[in-house]
């Protein structure tokens, strides 16, 4: 028991590691943790939706049961704004990001991006889903609402950035920018337990990630690179395996742990991609650079990226970091 470390002892331990600590942070990710509690409990019953009453119905205290991403939504947001730690939000979920307009918001340092359940449609079949944070000191003055600047910065420039993984355990993974932490939540204690602390990605792996379904329409480089990690080279460990959940956090956690590289390139019909800049790659290439790793567009680091639009869409290549410059390479050779 007394080797337990929770999620909220492990924060307030490793307040001090952080540049501005004044514990603003902390209770930021305290919020974070609190809806993430709220939100597993309603994805833990989403398969009873049927016996309890459908969506769009009423549930048994007669609120109307809403699809669970934008129940997610409201969650997190709600949270937020209650500790007084945020002055407004991005989410995938609202078409312009959301300022909070009382005073004590308004006095906040910290904006936050998030997608509040990534993969939703994953949930139907019982598949893991996640949520994504990314969080920023704004530059707007504080005491005024936040503006579209203190969304649009560089991920480079984020204080911290994690996801949940609601999978066949829940965990919340974040950085501050020392090292990537790991908690597993214990649903009978109702605490996340640090179970993986200063995790690192391996530099080499051999599990590659993409929708293959799109093949026919990736650029002649990522073709290359598919058919490299298919060839029989057994001193170079390949044929490499192919793992594609089509949830990202759970594609990004299992090749965390395992060694691996994860691809949504751009595509014929979709040149700039599927994934979401702010709130999906910047805060997963955060997290994996401090892992070890990197996470690229086929050429740029994805931190580096000045963004124009709070919904801009990017080639996103994160992984191990030798498979990740491979791609590149290969990207460089056949454009
Ligand atoms: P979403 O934000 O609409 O859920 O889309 C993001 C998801 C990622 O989790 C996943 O990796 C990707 O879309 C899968 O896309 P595809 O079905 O095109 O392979
Ligand atoms: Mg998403």
């Amino acid at each position: 028991m007394s080797d337990i470390r929770t999620l909220g002892e492990f924060i307030v331990e490793k307040q001090t590691d952080f540049p501005h600590a004044s514990g603003e942070l902390s209770s930021l990710l305290g919020s974070i943790k609190l809806a993430a509690k709220i939100v597993n409990r309603e994805i833990n019953k989403a398969g009873l939706v049927d016996i309890t009453g459908s969506a769009g119905g009423e549930n048994i205290q007669g609120e109307d049961q809403q699809k669970l991403d934008l129940y997610a939504n409201e969650k997190f947001k709600a949270a937020l704004e209650a500790r007084d730690q945020v002055c407004g939000v991005a989410s995938e979920e609202e078409d312009e990001a959301v300022a909070f307009n009382k005073e004590l918001n308004l006095n906040a340092k910290y904006v936050v991006l998030m997608d509040p359940l990534d993969g939703s449609s994953n949930i139907d079949v019982n598949v893991s889903v996640g949520t994504i944070f990314s969080i920023y000191q704004r530059v707007s003055p504080v005491g005024t609402p936040p503006t579209e600047e203190d969304f649009l910065q560089p991920g480079h420039r984020q204080v911290a950035a994690g996801y949940i993984i609601y999978g066949s355990s829940t965990m919340l993974v974040y950085t501050t920018g020392n090292g990537v932490h790991g908690f597993t939540y214990d649903p009978s204690l109702g605490v996340f337990c640090l179970s993986h602390e200063s995790m690192r990605i391996p530099e080499d792996g051999r599990i590659y990630s993409i929708n293959e379904g799109n093949y026919i329409r990736f650029p002649m480089g990522v073709k290359k690179y598919i058919k490299h990690c298919q060839e029989d080279v057994p001193e170079d460990n390949r044929p490499y395996t192919s793992r594609y959940i089509g949830s990202l956090v759970a594609d990004f956690h299992r090749n965390l742990l395992k060694g691996g590289i994860y691809m949504y390139p751009s595509t014929a019909t979709h040149p700039n991609g599927k994934l979401r800049l702010l709130y999906e790659c910047n805060p997963m290439a955060f997290l994996i650079e401090q892992a070890g790793g990197l996470a690229s567009d086929g050429k740029n680091r994805i931190m580096d990226l000045k963004p124009t639009e709070l919904h801009q869409r990017v080639p996103f290549f994160v992984g191990s970091t030798k498979m990740v410059r491979n791609v590149e390479t290969f990207l460089e050779e056949f454009p």
